[in-house]
Order: structure tokens, then sequence, then C-alpha cells
């Protein structure tokens, strides 16, 4: 049985929570927060009494195979560099870091350690996406060569999480960070971008409507857009619209978890809505399914020595895009990917 510790016990961290009760062949034994409501809430919840409000006194103190990371941003480089000082493997909730030379030294530091890191990049886990990966990969649409990854909506998003409302930079940092792995996670990896964003709410810092063009090179191009300002019937929150043209078909993943597959058999339909599971609630139920999934894959990687598949390594490509897009945004200019990653 792996022994993790979970660091940072805010909102998103009770889904870490229960996906880690449902996963088989791991245990968390220890938290740590440095607020002591959040630590109390945690820890009763799920049983914990190994709790602390200093992750490096934690550190000490616990026996542990791995530490997963759920604080925000401003704290990821320190965290990471500290687990990495007790070679330990860890998780790290996304985005990555700060800035890019920060996630470029973490992965150093983890690499030094020699410790697996893996970015809680979550999204390309829920069903309905791995769906759409596995028509790709069955040849029946053929080779794609356009691609549309959507994600639009008029949700509050602010009251779960009021620092979103605070930083200068938004939903391309915040969401676009998930839309963009996704297209890389289908279509591969972008050798350059082009984009707009712009702030709709005045009630925000940052931009809440971002539109990408991305190149993936051959000739496949995909358009990636996300809006928080998109008030629309049914609301898609937090759905991810899909549409694929291939040589021999298409596919268009549409909200309500519809899929609709073109081939030359014919056309078909799948509903490929994601199972609610006992501990979730919709309409979080695709993102909580997908945080039980890279959770069970995580453990499947420490226990077989694998690659995660979000490790940081690959992750740094999506997140050097999250750079790309600012840079092109502010610039009105193309931006390659190959600088920023070298
Ligand atoms: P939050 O503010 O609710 O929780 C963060 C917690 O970390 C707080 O309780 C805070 O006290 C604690 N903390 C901060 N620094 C700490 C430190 N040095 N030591 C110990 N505890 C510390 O934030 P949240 O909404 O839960 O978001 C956390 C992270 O999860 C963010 O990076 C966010 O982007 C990410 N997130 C991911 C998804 C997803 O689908 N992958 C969804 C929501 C949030
Ligand atoms: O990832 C996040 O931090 C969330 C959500 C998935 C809703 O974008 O804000």
């Amino acid at each position: 049985m792996l022994r993790g510790a979970l660091i940072g016990c805010g909102f998103f961290a009770m889904n870490h929570l229960h996906g880690w009760k449902q996963a088989e062949g791991v245990e968390i034994v220890a938290i740590c927060d440095r607020s002591p409501e959040r630590l109390k809430i945690a820890g009763d919840t799920f049983g914990i009494s190994a709790r602390y409000s200093d992750a490096a006194e934690m550190l000490k103190k616990e026996k542990l195979d791995f530490v997963d990371i759920a604080t925000t941003v401003p704290t990821h480089r320190a965290l990471c560099e500290l687990v990495a000082s007790h070679k330990l493997p860890m998780i790290c909730q996304k985005p990555f870091a700060p800035t890019l030379d920060d996630a470029k030294a973490i992965i150093a530091a983890c690499e030094k350690a020699g410790v697996p890191l893996m970015i809680h990049e979550n999204f390309r886990w829920q069903s309905a996406i791995r769906k759409v990966k596995q028509v790709m990969d069955s040849g029946e649409i053929g080779d794609v060569f356009w691609g549309r990854i959507s994600f639009r909506s008029g949700y509050d998003i602010f009251s779960g999480q009021p620092y979103l409302a605070e930083g200068t930079r938004f939903i391309v940092d915040d969401l676009g960070v998930h839309v963009l792995d996704v297209a890389r996670f289908l279509l591969g990896d972008v050798k350059a971008v082009s984009a707009r964003t712009t702030r709709v709410n005045p009630n925000i810092k940052g931009e809440d409507v971002a539109t990408m063009l991305l190149d993936h090179g051959a000739g496949l191009t995909s358009v990636v857009d996300c809006s928080y300002s998109t008030k629309q019937e049914p609301e898609g929150f937090p759905e991810t619209v899909i549409e694929l043209d291939g040589t021999k078909g298409s596919l268009r993943l549409n909200l309500g978890y519809q899929l609709k597959v073109t081939a030359p058999s014919g056309t078909r339909f799948h509903d490929v809505s994601p199972p609610l599971l006992p501990w979730a609630s919709k309409p979080w139920h695709n993102i909580q399914e997908s945080v039980a999934l890279i959770e069970q894959h995580w453990v499947d990687c420490l226990q077989n020595n694998k690659e995660p598949a979000t490790s940081g390594r690959d992750n740094i490509k999506t997140f050097a895009l999250v750079e790309a897009v600012y840079q092109s945004a502010a610039s009105g200019q193309t931006v390659a990917l190959a600088p920023l990653l070298a």
C-alpha cells in the first residue's frame, strides 16, 4: 500500500481526497494546510489524524511514498523543491508554476533527485475525451486534418475559486491550460500559435475570452476557444466540445456528452456521459471522475515504474503553449513554441 501525503486541503483538494479513497493500492496518511479550518474539515471528513500546518515538518516526521500538492500556483515551486529535497515522488496541481522558468526549475529539481513528477492535468482523463481519442485511434475517420476544442460557459466559477477574479491572467492560465492540453493529447504537439483574448466581465482583472489557432505541423490545424462570458442554453459547464474532421469522416462531441461519428460505414451516435461517482455531484462529475482516473494512473506508474502521461517533461509543452498564447495576444504575432521550450 503506497503512503501519500496531501499539501493543500482547499476547494479542489476534497476531490483529490475522495479520489484517493476510491483508488486501489494507496492511502493518504497525512495532510497539511496553513489554515486550521481547512485541516479540520479535510481531516474529520476523511478520518486522517496526522495533520500539519507546515509541509517541512510533515516531510520530516512522516514515512511517505509520495506527496500530492493541491495548493494554488504561487507555492508550487517552493513546495516541489522541498519535496524533491526529501527524494519523494510528487504530483503538482495545474497550472505547473508561476513562470516557465519556475516549471523548468521544478523539472530539474525532480530529475536531480531522481523522483517522478506528474502534473495533475486531468481533463485528458475525462471518459468522454478518452472515447474521442479511441475513435480517432481506430482510424475510422482517417487522418485528422482539422480540429476545434471548445469550452464556453457562463458558469460562476468565482464563487468556488475567488482567487480567479484577482489575477491579471485568467481564462488561458486556469481553464485554457486544460483545453490546450486536450488539443495536444488528441492532435499532437504544437509548432506555433496565434491568439486573441479579451475581457467581457467587468468584475474581474484578467481575460475571460480567448481564441487560439494552433499549428500542429504537416497541415494539421486546430482552433481552441474558451469563454466564461457565454450565456447559452443549455449551459455547458464544464464540458469540452470537440469537432474533428478527418480524411474519411468526422467526429463531433456535443454538449450533453453526445458523440456523433461519421465514417464510411455511416453515421452513429454514442451517449458518452461520465458516471456519477458516489461522492461526485453534477455538473462537476466529469471533472471528478477524471481526478479519480489520473490518481489511479499515478499509482499504476509508481507501482510499475512507468512515466506518467502528464509528467513534468510532457506538461511543460502545454504550459509553454499558455505562455505562447499570452505573447501572441499581446503582440498580435504568431509565436513559435520551440524557443520557449529551449
Ligand atoms: P484553494 O485556495 O481553495 O486551496 C488551496 C489550499 O492550499 C488552501 O486551503 C491554502 O490554505 C493551502 N495552502 C496554500 N499554501 C500552502 C502551503 N505552503 N502549505 C500548506 N497549505 C497551503 O484553491 P483550490 O481552488 O483548491 O485550487 C488549488 C489548485 O488546484 C490550483 O492550482 C487550481 O488551479 C487547481 N484546480 C484544479 C482543478 C482541476 O480540474 N485540475 C480544478 C480546480 C482547481
Ligand atoms: O481547473 C480549474 O482550476 C477549474 C476549472 C476546471 C473549472 O477550470 O477552475
